[in-house]
């Protein structure tokens, strides 16, 4: 039985008119596979082809008569004859040809490098699985960022930070003698939408991976994920020199310190030469950081960087810092701190970004780094586990979040510069770019918790690698490669992925409402907690709802955090007349009463929203059970039961929150509520 562990990866068995059309094609392969990564790029070939065509192809030598597919990078003999433009393709981008070379006609994948070629080849595996015309072939593509790296919050306990879908796939007790095949497969996942670096354990660890019996298990790893493109990269703990280098300090200006992480890299590169380098997670929710030494965040990141240096690697910084002891609004906290840090950072230093300046609630505007730092690398990073979203029962297609966030027009230089350019344009030549999302992989069978929770591993891939791309075209191909060609299954499909993010934002947060989930673990909801010892953790920090009204003002009549972004944003955003209904509470303190520009009451439109957001969930349950009997059962039958889970849960959040907020606004419910059932 299906059970979703392939992914998008299935290669299901065409109809037997398909398979007659494309085998003529693939009768033979030609690739050196004494080198790593083109072996790879075979197996996949021999597997997906074995799978959608019957019989894989014949292995040869040389190019033997019509109907082969040839691998080769720029510099085989291969291409000698053919005047291929690879050059403005970088290291990882590809071509695909229908090519007559001395011998015969050939589908041709090439690449600068033995990763672009591997990229293509899941790209031609692709345009198979979707039942693509193959006749004519004449693709180009290349990554629009070069780091395209999966954060996981991995502890060495296997304990996952935030994530619904089982334990740690990292199996640190019996690596590095023993590498679980599910790592090559998880390997091939990544390398199929592009991903290309992976951070193994979490932010908040603590320092032991950095100690030599773990760089060997960290070793372990590198060398199954080499082939596919993927360097590993880890967390550095900002006390690790007091922790596990029996140092009194970790001022990053103190020489001692800064020697010990110079030969701690030194000694990870002797162990694993191609590392990638540091995430660091410093002076944010009680984690150690340059900041305990009074020291700015570009002197705790320049001293890394000074350590990797030598070796090409790289630190991610992030900026993801508030504190409790600073009174600004949490939304401002972490552009004072950066800003006036830019231009300070080393050239290998990269700053990661959530998309959100509070943390990746089910809405949030973009954050006002983006576009604010014109010297400095910036990084996205988003989440892809869904802490806020509902875990792995509610299904939410982030897809369309993303795509919002990187449309987003930063007005920085200027118009048109959506965050998608801010991270695509290289702050100088050669500078570097990137995207990060936390990871939502698991040892559940499915990976990810749920099987729709798989097309958000997905989106987020096709996402880094294309932050242009649609939300729309992804979900399309996620379905079609992980349901069914057939359109008649895939259509719904698509349809309830684009409207499911949306629909949790009605249940949950809407209307620019945010932060309002349940302490600690942020599951359901609790809108009337505000006793918390840290107020930037209480949901009515947020709200700030009152018999009078509800919202926070940003504006320059509150907390003015509208004036860190720049001044056409601040405009549009800042004005009754022009913020989106969606952003209104997010910037905005309004009373009930208050006349919507659509018209209504805030009051009744706010019950109105929840009210939509069980309306869309009953349509997500409907169209699914039109697909009964026409997709596996397994799969079908749990994506049904979580939808009840769902529609269950966003009756919870209705209910729970219309009764707090009535309990405070002292309105009647409106005409036309939807009654519970
Ligand atoms: O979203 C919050 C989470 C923490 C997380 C933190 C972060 C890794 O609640 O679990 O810690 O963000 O991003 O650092």
């Amino acid at each position: 039985a299906e059970t979703g562990y392939d992914l998008w990866l299935r290669y299901a068995p065409l109809a037997p008119s398909q398979a007659q059309r494309y085998a003529p094609h693939f009768r033979y392969l030609v690739a050196d596979t004494t080198r790593p990564t083109l072996a790879a790029a075979v197996q996949e070939l021999d597997r997906g082809l074995g799978r959608m065509l019957g019989s894989p192809p014949a292995h040869a030598g040389a190019v033997q008569g019509n109907g082969g597919i040839v691998l080769a990078t720029a510099d085989s003999p291969l291409l000698s004859g053919l005047d291929l433009p690879l050059a403005p393709l970088g290291r990882e981008g590809f071509l695909i040809r229908s090519v007559a070379m001395p011998g015969g006609r050939v589908i041709l994948v090439a690449g600068n490098s033995d990763a672009g070629v591997l990229y293509g080849t899941f790209r031609l595996l692709r345009l198979l699985q979707l039942q693509q015309p193959i006749d004519a072939l004449a693709v180009a593509d290349a990554p629009k960022l070069q780091l395209r790296v999966l954060d996981h919050w991995d502890n060495l306990d296997r304990y996952v930070e935030r994530g619904y879908a089982g334990q740690s796939l990292w199996d640190w007790q019996k690596l590095p003698g023993y590498t679980d095949p599910r790592y090559t497969d998880y390997a091939r996942a990544n390398a199929s939408i592009g991903i290309n670096a992976t951070v193994l354990n979490n932010v908040n660890a603590n320092a032991d991976i950095l100690t030599a019996p773990y760089l060997q298990k960290v070793k372990a790893l590198a060398g199954v994920f080499r082939p596919y493109g993927i360097r590993v990269y880890l967390t550095a703990r900002f006390s690790a020199p007091i922790e596990i280098g029996g140092l009194k300090t970790a001022d990053p200006l103190d020489p001692a310190v800064r020697a010990w992480w110079k030969a701690k890299a030194d000694e990870i590169y002797a162990v694993i030469p191609d590392f990638g380098g540091f995430l660091v997670k410093a002076n944010s929710e009680g984690q150690p950081g340059p900041s305990d030494y009074k020291r700015s965040h570009a002197d705790g990141a320049n001293m890394l960087a000074d350590a990797l240096a030598p070796h090409g690697g790289v630190v991610m910084w992030r900026a993801f810092v508030y504190s409790e002891h600073n009174d600004a609004d949490r939304h401002k906290q972490a552009s004072e701190e950066f800003v006036p840090l830019d231009g300070k950072f080393r050239d290998n230093v990269l700053l990661q970004v959530k998309n959100g300046a509070i943390d990746f609630q089910p809405r949030e505007p973009f954050h006002p780094l983006f576009g604010a730092m014109p010297k400095t690398p910036l990084m996205l990073e988003v989440q892809i586990t869904k802490e806020y979203l509902g875990f792995a029962t509610h299904l939410a297609y982030l897809g369309t979040m993303w795509e919002e966030v990187l449309e987003s027009d930063t007005f920085r230089p200027r118009a048109g510069s959506t965050v998608a350019k801010v991270l695509e344009t290289p702050v100088a030549p050669r500078a570097l770019t990137g995207m990060a999302g936390v990871a939502n992989i698991g040892t559940d069978i499915n990976w990810s918790g749920s099987q729709f929770d798989q097309a958000n591993w997905y989106a987020y891939g096709r996402l880094a690698w294309d932050p242009d791309a649609r939300a729309v075209d992804i979900a399309r191909d996620w379905a079609r490669l992980t349901w069914s060609a057939d359109s008649a299954i895939a259509d719904p499909i698509v349809a309830m992925m684009m409207e499911s993010r949306e629909a949790v934002v009605n249940y949950m947060t809407p209307l620019g409402l945010g932060h309002l989930m349940a302490t600690g673990h942020h599951y359901g909801p609790a809108p009337w907690v505000s006793d918390l010892a840290r107020p930037e953790w209480n949901p009515a920090y947020y709200h700030r709802a009152d018999a009078n009204g509800i919202g926070f003002d940003r504006t320059p009549t509150g907390t003015n955090a509208l004036g860190q972004y720049a001044p056409e944003v601040a405009k549009r955003w800042g004005d009754l007349k022009t913020v989106p209904d969606r952003l209104l509470l997010w910037f905005h303190h309004v009373p009930w009463d208050y006349r919507m520009r659509s018209g209504g009451t805030l009051w009744d439109r706010l019950v109105a929203q929840y009210d939509a957001g069980i309306t869309t969930v009953e349509d997500m349950q409907r169209r699914w059970s039109t697909l009964d009997g026409k997709i596996d059962a397994r799969r079908w039958a749990e994506v049904r039961d979580f939808l009840a889970i769902q529609r269950q849960e966003a009756q919870w959040w209705r209910d729970a929150s219309i009764a707090y907020w009535q309990s405070v606004s002292h309105r009647p419910l409106p005409a036309g509520h939807l009654p519970p059932p």
